[in-house]
This record gives C-alpha cells, structure tokens and sequence, in this order.
C-alpha cells in the first residue's frame, strides 16, 4: 500500500510536469538579406528565441535578385538545412527545415553556400527552458507575433502536486 501510494503521487506529478510540453512547437521566419547588414550579407530571423523541446519549423526566403542561400541549424554534430543540403535556395524561392530545439542554450544557423557565414550569414538562436516559456515566442497555429495565452499547466503545477502528496504520506504513515 505504501508503494502504491508513493508511485501515484510520483506518476501523478510526473504526468502533470509532461503534459505543458508535448503540444510545443514553433514556427520561425528566416529571410536572406543582401543589404542593409553590417557585413555584406545577413539574416532575418524572427523569433530568434526559441522554447526548449519544441518542435520548430523555419520557413526561409531568399528574396535577393542573383545569389543563391540556404539557412543550416547545427543540431548535434549536423548542419539540418532549408533547402536540404547539397542544395540551395534559387533567387526568389522558399524552403523548409524542421528541428526539435535542444532543452536549453544555443543553436547555430548560417548559410552553407561557402564563404557565406563569414561575409555575415550567421547568427545563434537562444533556447529558453521550457519552464521560463510564458507565451510569445512559441506558437501552435503557425502565425508569428502574436501573444500565445500561457501554457495550461507549469511544471510547477507537478513539482507541488508531488511535495503535498509525499507531505499527506507523511501524515497517514505518522498515524498507524
Ligand atoms: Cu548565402
């Protein structure tokens, strides 16, 4: 009965610190630029900030008259690229690269077309902890800057459902 009782106040908590994560996603708009950058190319990107465990998707534009790009996220020890490498992006067209963000820190993008990242093309994206994620930088429908409402539950939500439990266990063991 102990045993039982402690693996439901832990389940319980455990499934209640889970459940603001598994909807998480992301969309970020990635726009090559050939002027106005303070080197001779760069990007826009918006948001740069990305939530830890989502599931990203940079839509990327290459807008510029006469040079081909693409935009690379470094995840592990791989560049992930839009559009998909050895390719790059044509002079007036999109691509797509999807990614989970890492948990935390930072994740790397450039331009693999070579000499691209040091004439500018390059930058980091910074990975807020899904905890600190009170709406704004992670969307579900695929707009951009909006205000998202918060998320429906905080981790918090488990991490005292487990310190109440554990405290009424206490109690009921201290009565035998
Ligand atoms: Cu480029």
């Amino acid at each position: 009965m102990k045993v039982f009782l402690v693996a439901s106040v832990l389940a319980l908590g455990i499934v209640a610190m889970a459940a603001p994560f598994a909807e998480a996603k992301g969309t970020v708009t990635a726009t090559a630029k050939e002027s106005g950058c303070p080197k001779t190319f760069c990007f826009d990107v918006s948001p740069a900030t990305l939530t830890g465990g989502d599931d990203v998707t940079v839509n990327f534009n290459n807008p510029s008259g006469n040079t081909q790009h693409s935009f690379c996220v470094l995840i592990g020890a791989n560049w992930k690229c839009a559009p998909e490498a050895p390719a790059y992006a044509n002079p007036g067209t999109s691509a797509t690269v999807t990614f989970t963000a890492p948990a935390s820190g930072k994740v790397e993008y450039k331009c693999s077309v070579p000499g691209h990242d040091v004439l500018g093309m390059m930058g980091n994206f910074t990975v807020q902890g899904a905890s600190a994620n009170t709406g704004g930088t992670n969307n579900t429908d695929g707009n951009t800057g909006e205000t998202n409402p918060p998320p429906k539950a905080s981790p918090s939500v488990g991490v005292i459902a487990m310190v109440v439990g554990v405290g009424l266990l206490a109690v009921a063991l201290r009565r035998r």
